[in-house]
């Protein structure tokens, strides 16, 4: 009798520890998705006008670019590039901030997401575009180094304005070959005289997107069966049917 209770009570932990185990590997599935891995996403680290993790980079004598304080989306930092032919000389310019992560900072088996926010100084776009690039490198040269696919998008053509609004590209592939990417936001300046303009930018992510197969829905499955067996009486409960305890 002894042996049979042991038996039984072995048989409920062993289920209900499959059961945390599903519930943890659910939990684990929903976390790699919101994993962003754009570090200091939302300027907030950063020494005065340089935010850590980013490179600020002027291409033009008559701008800058900087991590300002003036104008976040959201905390008290967002990246702001800006050219101004009104007071300076009309040359042309590339005023960018970007991100570039080191080799296998990416999973190539694996779609991502890309969001951010964004708005510009004016809707006068006269003499400029602004756009983000990503590109995707294959930086430990393991597949013949260099640029395995790029994505450059204007914002302009997509409604920037002067507040604040969510743009993304869903569902990346990771090109073959490549491990690492570069991300980067720009104005890019005309010599035009008499205009100004410029960009912020805040609250970059990019998050892998889980495979839906595999076994995060095997773990589904797996709890789903067993709560509807449970439901229809097909697994006992020793505790109930013979009133003895673990
Ligand atoms: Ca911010």
């Amino acid at each position: 009798m002894t042996r049979m209770i042991h038996d039984r009570c072995g048989m409920t932990l062993t289920r209900i520890l499959r059961l945390v185990l599903s519930i943890t590997a659910l939990a684990g599935c929903v976390s790699d998705a919101a994993a962003n891995i754009i570090l200091n996403p939302g300027f907030e680290n950063g020494s005065g006008a340089d935010a850590a993790d980013w490179a600020e980079i002027l291409g033009g004598p008559s701008g800058f670019v900087r991590r300002s304080s003036v104008s976040p989306a959201s905390g008290d930092f967002a990246a702001h590039m800006a050219f101004d032919h009104i007071v300076n000389p009309a040359a042309g310019g590339a005023y960018f901030i970007e991100q570039n992560q080191g080799a296998n900072s990416v999973n190539t088996t694996l779609k991502y997401d890309l969001r951010f926010v964004a708005k510009a100084d004016s809707t006068d776009f006269t003499g400029t575009n602004m756009f983000y690039q990503l590109l995707w490198l294959d930086q430990d040269a393991s597949h013949g180094g260099g640029v395995k696919g790029e994505t450059l998008t204007s914002l302009t053509s997509l409604g920037l304005n002067t507040s604040y609004q969510p743009f993304s590209l869903l569902d990346i592939n990771v090109p073959s070959g490549a491990d690492s990417f570069l991300l980067r936001f720009q104005v890019a300046a005309g010599a035009v005289a008499g205009v100004a303009n410029g960009m912020w930018v805040d609250n970059v992510s990019l998050t892998a997107v889980p495979e839906p197969a595999s076994w995060c829905l095997l773990s589904a499955v797996g709890l789903l069966s067993l709560a509807h067996r449970r439901r229809t009486g097909s697994i006992r409960n020793p505790l109930v049917t013979t009133g003895e305890t673990c």
